[in-house]
C-alpha cells in the first residue's frame, strides 16, 4: 500500500517544491514575502516533521536554511540561495519576538495570542458575551492557518468566520454571540518596494510602535468606551482599522490586550516601555505583565479587578535566524 511520491521542483505557480502522493497532496514548500514555508495542504501534520519536530498546528510553518523536513520517511534539506530578481537583503525583515500572559481575577484566561517571524496577533474574548476564551482562540487559530501572503482583509475574514461558527441559535436570539477583539501586525517584504508593517485592529486592544530614538507611540484607537465595545469580531459592527507603517530595522512593536493599560494606566506603560526599550522581547513582555499583576495584587490595587493581561513584543530585525513559533509562557504573580 506504499503511496507513489512525485517530487516537483520549480515552475508550479508559486510553489517551489511540491510533494504529492497518488491520493492526496501532502505538503509543499512555498515562498511568501521572502520567507520560505512548509505548507500543509491536507491533515498530514502528524507525519511531517521539521528537524524531527511535529509541525505543531501551523498550516504555514516558517523554514530556515539547513532545516530538514521529513515526509513519510523521505527527507529534504532546505538550502536557499538568493539570485537576481529575488528580494534584496535589506528587504528581508523579520520579527524577533517574545510574549507573556496572565489570567485575571475572573478565572480562565480569555486572551489568546500568536507570534511568528512575520506575524504577531493578540485577541481578547469580549466580556459579557459567552465563551470568550473560545472566541479569542478561534480568531487566532484562523489567522494562524491563513496564507501568510493573503491580504490582511482575508485573514480578518477567516477570523470572522471562525468566531461566527461558535454562535448557537440561542446566542443569536439573545443578541450576545461569542466575540473577540483582534490586533494583527504583519511584516510585508515585497521585491522593489520598501518593507511595510501592516496593522489590523478591531476592539480595545492596543498596538504601540517604538524606535531606539523615540518613545512608544500608540497607533491604534479604542473601539469602545467604559466597559462597552463598539466594534469586535462577532459583534454587530466588525469593521477593523487598517494601518500601514514603513518597516525598519530597530522598530519594536508591542501588542497588548486592554488589561495592561487598564491596570497600569498610559503614563506607567509609557514609562516602562521606555525603561525596557533595550531589554529583549521575552523579558520585556514578562516584566510588563508582572507589573500589572503585582500592582493589582498589592495594597494599592485593593478594590480593583484584574483583567487578563497579554503582551507580545516583536523587534524588527534583518535576516536573523528564524525563531520557532511557540506557545506563549504563562506568567504568575510573584
Ligand atoms: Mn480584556
Amino acid at each position: 500500500m506504499a503511496a507513489r511520491t512525485d517530487l516537483t521542483i520549480g515552475s508550479i505557480a508559486d510553489a517551489v517544491i511540491r510533494v504529492d502522493t497518488s491520493h492526496d497532496r501532502l505538503a509543499e514548500i512555498v515562498v511568501r514575502y521572502g520567507l520560505w514555508y512548509l505548507h500543509e495542504t491536507t491533515g498530514s501534520a502528524a507525519s511531517t516533521r521539521i528537524n524531527g519536530n511535529p509541525v505543531s498546528g501551523w498550516s504555514f510553518a516558517p523554514l530556515e536554511v539547513g532545516d530538514v523536513i521529513t515526509f513519510r520517511g523521505s527527507a529534504v534539506r532546505v538550502e536557499v540561495e538568493y539570485i537576481d530578481g529575488s528580494l534584496e537583503r535589506a528587504e528581508r525583515l523579520r520579527f524577533r519576538f517574545g510574549a507573556a500572559t496572565a489570567a485575571g481575577d475572573h478565572g480562565a484566561n480569555e486572551d489568546a495570542s500568536l507570534a511568528s517571524p512575520v506575524l504577531v496577533a493578540v485577541a481578547d474574548g469580549v466580556g459579557g458575551h459567552p465563551r470568550g476564551a473560545d472566541a479569542s482562540a478561534a480568531a487566532v487559530e484562523a489567522v494562524r492557518n491563513g496564507d501568510p501572503a493573503a491580504p490582511l482583509d482575508d485573514l480578518i475574514g477567516r477570523a470572522r468566520d471562525g468566531v461566527a461558527e461558535l454562535a448557537t441559535p440561542a446566542d443569536r436570539r439573545s443578541g450576545r454571540a461569542p466575540a473577540t477583539t483582534l490586533d494583527i501586525v504583519r511584516i510585508v517584504n515585497v521585491a522593489g518596494a520598501p518593507p511595510l508593517l501592516e496593522i489590523a485592529h478591531v476592539g480595545d486592544g492596543a498596538v504601540f510602535i517604538q524606535t531606539p530614538d523615540t518613545r512608544a507611540q500608540l497607533v491604534t484607537t479604542e473601539h469602545g468606551h467604559e466597559n462597552s465595545l463598539d466594534r469586535g469580531i462577532g459583534l454587530q459592527d466588525q469593521r477593523h482599522d487598517y494601518l500601514p507603517v514603513d518597516g525598519r530595522v530597530g522598530q519594536r512593536v508591542i501588542l497588548t490586550s486592554d488589561g495592561l493599560l487598564k491596570a497600569l494606566g498610559a503614563d506607567t506603560v509609557d514609562h516602562l516601555l521606555n525603561e525596557l526599550r533595550r531589554t529583549p522581547p521575552r523579558q520585556t513582555a514578562d516584566q510588563l505583565v508582572l507589573a500589572a499583576v503585582d500592582l493589582l495584587r498589592s495594597e494599592a490595587g485593593a478594590g480593583h479587578v484584574l483583567d487578563d493581561v497579554t503582551v507580545v513584543v516583536a523587534d524588527v530585525v534583518l535576516d536573523a535566524p528564524l525563531q520557532p513559533a511557540a506557545p506563549i509562557e504563562r506568567v504568575h504573580s510573584r
